[in-house]
């Protein structure tokens, strides 16, 4: 019988015969394969983690210990092992388990968590409160070398090792962020890496044991070098230098190793970590192969698997615009905190890899950065997904656009992004970008307008948001830049028409309206693709011929485009009747971003029942559009 088979909790996983383990260990890693070819998730990072997983949950009582894992997405098999084994198969999907770590999902899951580089400040805090309450319990962090490039987690690092409280810290490091590791940091830890593990272990180890390291230095031989490393401090090792002791490398995939580790640094006062070199994709040749695909790939058969052709997405659309804008100006840049391939900058850091810069998991380092290069003249473009750009919103305010500089900001990922769900969603930049001086945002309806609005932008200067969602567009035709179309910045599109009332969508709503009002001529469609400045203009216009006016966005209601709409309507005094469609005042989970559209009344039909709603067509033709 399967070992798994017998594992539904982590007690179980503490009754095994310790021969066992290595049996669960592969059995997880199975699993794990299994489950992501069904339906898409972060394989590789979960794959790396299999064996770490299995030593924590045999050592640690995770629902009163605090297991802290970063970002999360390597979390499979810890939610497997934690009760969640039967309900696997739903991860991601729609009304299922949570691609990441989530504390309302499982006792056993210490944090809700998605964007990188959180763990250990928050795991400082856990292990302040416990200190606080006199309580009894572990706190552990598992954060990736590239969670670790993150300005938090240096920066939580550095408080730690003030503060000092009890906690293990493992640093799993398999060399690889989404794409290769970038930094300084990145590059001294390769060099832990090749020196030689058992040189001159013996001697220097003896010089300093005492009792809690005696059984260190005793062990197997094969971890004496990271032994030795403890005792000398002319190793200069930046953790030490931090306030937090520092044991490693070894090797994550031994499972006897990782015990024995773990049950040696839980004995020590203060914090400390423990460097453990995994692989990407472990137990799985093309995963190994080619860990930046399958980081987290779509669906794919597990007998077979090969890469999807994902057809062409807006992230390509931006990059081969890039392309072309840095070739013809080479004052051109594009900044990436970590996100080459989902960027679309593959092709653009190949050609252009003096103008490039991966900056890792640190968006307020690449907004910043970005502000300086444009205080010496330089353009740089700052490709971003829009849930990251969260963190770099102070950057934003006070260093690109209290001096009004030439920063364009190319959002990725605008609007709800599905699997990855509540930590994902980049339905808050329109909020919190218009509200800055200085700021200006776009969204176009298509790849064409994509590249009128970088044309533009790069030519009025300024701060320049232009957004788009994640997913596929119409690949727009090869033009040279200077054959790109021109466009009014600020100015809004009449797509269609109408009498009675205008339905003023944006990016892909633009395609929602027109679908609901295809048969209905009494209503028009504006590509409202301008948000900052919005084209008042026009707006006023309108307001002032029609019944009503209605708002899509897919976006949240709240600072969004429907209420910069109604703001200017009120500050107009123009009393037109307005609704605005968006998502409401909640976080909205992973799901079917397009079903999701509907539940929230931003796709077709809701487009329609508002109609209905302001009186402007009548059930009939309700239920025509719903066939
Ligand atoms: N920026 C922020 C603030 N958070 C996240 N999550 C990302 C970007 C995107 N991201 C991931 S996973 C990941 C990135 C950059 C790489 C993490 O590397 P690490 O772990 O070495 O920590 P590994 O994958 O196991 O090697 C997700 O969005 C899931
Ligand atoms: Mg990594």
């Amino acid at each position: 019988m399967p070992v798994l088979e017998r594992v539904n909790s982590p007690e179980d996983v503490k009754a095994l015969a310790q021969e066992e383990l290595r049996e669960l260990a592969d059995e997880l890693r199975s699993e794990i394969i299994r489950v992501c070819a069904l339906g898409g998730g972060h394989l590789a990072s979960s794959l790396g983690a299999v064996e770490l997983t299995v030593a924590l949950h045999r050592l640690y009582d995770s629902s009163k210990d605090r297991l802290v894992w970063d970002v999360g997405h390597q979390s499979y098999g810890h939610k497997i092992l934690t009760g969640r084994k039967d309900q696997i198969d739903s991860i991601r999907k729609p009304g299922g388990l949570a691609g990441f770590t989530s504390s309302s999902e499982s006792p056993h899951d210490a944090l809700t968590v998605g964007h990188a580089s959180t763990s250990l400040a928050a795991a400082l805090g856990m292990a302040l409160a416990r200190d606080a309450r006199k309580d009894n319990y572990e706190v552990v962090t598992i954060i990736g070398d590239g969670a670790l490039t993150g300005g938090m987690a240096l920066a939580a690092l550095n408080q730690i090792g003030h503060a000092k409280p009890q906690m293990t810290i493992i640093l799993n490091d398999n060399e690889m962020s989404i794409s290769e590791n970038v930094g300084a940091l990145n590059r001294y830890m390769r060099t832990l890496q090749v020196q030689p593990w058992f040189q001159n272990a013996e001697k220097s180890g003896k010089k300093a044991l005492n009792d809690v390291w005696k059984p260190l230095a005793d062990f197997a031989g094969r971890a004496k070098e990271a032994t030795r490393r403890f005792f000398d401090p002319a190793s200069a090792n930046p953790f030490h230098a931090m306030g937090v002791r520092y044991v490693g490398p070894i090797d994550g995939h031994d499972i006897e190793q990782l015990l024995y580790y773990l049950t040696q640094v839980r004995k020590l006062e203060g914090p400390t970590m423990l460097h453990i070199v995994t692989t990407k994709g472990k137990g799985y040749d093309i995963a190994e192969a080619d860990p930046i695909y399958w980081h987290g790939p779509p669906k794919f058969n597990a007998d077979k698997p090969i890469k999807a052709g994902k057809g062409h997405s807006w992230s390509q659309a931006f990059g081969k615009a890039a392309v072309q804008l840095a070739s013809e100006d080479d004052r051109v840049w594009v900044i990436t905190p970590a996100m080459r391939v989902g960027s679309g900058l593959v092709e653009y850091s190949e050609l252009h890899p003096e103008r490039y810069l991966d900056v890792g998991i640190a968006e307020d380092v690449a907004v910043t950065t970005a502000a300086g290069l444009a205080l010496r003249g330089e353009k740089p473009l700052v490709a971003i997904y829009s849930t990251f750009l969260q963190r770099g919103f102070d950057q934003v305010i006070h260093d690109v656009c209290l001096e009004n500089l030439d920063v364009i900001f190319a959002i990725d990922r605008a609007g709800l992004v599905g699997g990855d769900g509540a930590t994902h969603q980049g339905v808050y930049d329109l909020s919190y970008l218009r509200s800055i001086p200085n700021m200006s945002v776009a969204m176009p309806k298509d790849a064409l307008e994509l590249r009128a609005m970088l044309k533009a932008a790069m030519k009025i200067g300024g701060p320049k948001a232009i957004r788009w969602p994640r997913g596929t567009v119409e690949p727009a035709p090869e033009l040279a830049v200077s054959a790109w179309p021109d466009i009014n910045w600020g100015s809004w599109e009449i797509l269609k028409e109408g009498t009675d009332a205008y339905v003023l969508a944006m990016g892909p709503t633009v395609s929602y309206a027109l679908e609901a009002t295809r048969d209905l001529p009494n209503i028009g469609v504006v590509n409202a693709r301008f948000v900052k400045p919005l084209d008042s203009k026009m707006l006023l216009r309108l307001a002032g011929s029609s019944k009503a006016l209605i708002t899509v966005e897919d976006h949240v209601l709240a600072g969004g485009f429907g209420a910069a709409v109604a703001e200017a309507l009120i500050d107009a005094e123009q009393n037109v009747k307005l609704k605005r469609l968006g998502i409401p005042d909640r976080h909205v989970p992973h799901g079917d971003p397009k079903a999701q559209h509907e539940v929230f009344g931003i796709g077709p039909a809701g487009i329609r029942q508002a109609l209905k709603d302001l009186a402007l067509i009548d059930e009939l033709e309700l239920l025509e559009a719903s066939d």
